[in-house]
């Protein structure tokens, strides 16, 4: 399973340059410290106070602790995911733009729901495309769960309500919606979202009972501009990060609590099934910090 400190290896390269215990700040003008912290998508807002904190500093610690406390700060409470088992099936649909990794993510989190004794269902609503849904079929098939899916041009609301359905019939636990991915700014698409969630809640009401929106690391500060797009047609409950391990841009995370009000909840380290780990901010923070000698 990929870690943390290789995920942030490309972050890193970049950030390392200033966090690194090994570099003298003092031959580094502010300006350029602040550049290097955008260049990996730092909010500006934390950009300036890091850069602050490393000029004036507020108190006698390393380097190390005084960001830590800055960065720790910024992410938040680590939150711990759990189904609520009252909410049988627990809906949980997933959405974001083309390849953001929505269809990987469903599998990995329906391994992880059996991993935990769940039987999870996966439901292929992705319509839109010839290969939509049967990419996920085959993964449900390759982690043996169960699965309900429709064909290109079927109504993915009509799709979601018969998964529901069928998860109520079978007993399963989880419900995992895949979603076609789309643009934000598409709107006959974007309106198809609430459509699937009233949809859904005429089998099971509340369903579903969260909406997580996956985005992709490497896209950095742009993933979160759509992740505020799609929160204002479907709230979102959650955010899960993927392709951290190829991202040179993973300081967007800082601004997904302040920016959109939304936890991150997973984060995905790379393409196996079982790359999906709950959003760690000690870990992703020390991971920043690391010269990441014994991974290199
Ligand atoms: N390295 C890496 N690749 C990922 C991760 N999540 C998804 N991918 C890859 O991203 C590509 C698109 O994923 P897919 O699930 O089909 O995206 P979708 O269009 O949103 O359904 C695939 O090649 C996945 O293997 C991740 O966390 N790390
Ligand atoms: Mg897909």
């Amino acid at each position: 399973m990929a870690g943390w400190l290789s995920a942030l290896k490309k972050t890193r390269s970049i950030i390392g340059q200033v966090f690194s215990s090994k570099t003298n700040l003092e031959e580094m003008e502010v300006e350029e410290i602040e550049e290097i912290l955008l260049r990996s998508d730092v909010p500006a807002r934390l950009t300036m106070e890091i850069a602050d904190e490393l000029e004036y500093p507020t108190r006698k610690a390393t380097r190390r602790e005084r960001l830590t406390d800055i960065l720790m700060k910024e992410l938040g409470e680590t939150l711990d995911f759990q189904w609520l088992e009252e909410n049988k099936p627990y809906v949980v649909m997933l959405l974001g733009i083309n390849g953001s990794g929505k269809t990987t993510t469903a599998a990995k989190l329906a391994k992880k729901a059996m991993g935990e004794g769940r039987r999870p269902m996966l439901c292929g609503s992705d319509t839109f495309r010839a290969a939509g849904s049967s990419q996920l079929k085959l993964w449900s098939e390759r982690i043996g769960c169960d699965f309900v899916g429709g064909e290109m041009g079927h109504d993915a609301a009509g799709v979601a309500y018969n998964a529901v359905e069928s998860a109520i019939e079978k007993k399963c636990d989880v419900v995992l919606v895949d979603t076609a991915g789309r643009m934000h700014t598409k709107t006959p698409l974007m309106d198809e979202l609430p459509k699937m969630c009233r949809s859904m809640s005429k089998r099971r009401a509340g369903a579903p009972d969260d909406v997580w929106m996956v985005l992709d690391a490497s896209l950095g500060q742009n993933a979160v501009i759509q992740a505020k797009q799609f929160n204002e047609v479907v709230p979102l409950t959650g955010i899960i990060v993927t392709k951290l391990d190829g991202s040179s841009k993973a300081g967007f995370l800082f601004s997904v609590r302040t920016e959109l009000k939304v936890p991150i909840l997973f984060t995905g380290l790379g393409e196996g099934e079982d790359d999906l780990v709950p959003f760690d901010p000690q870990e992703f923070v020390n991971a920043l910090f690391d010269d990441g000698s014994e991974d290199s």
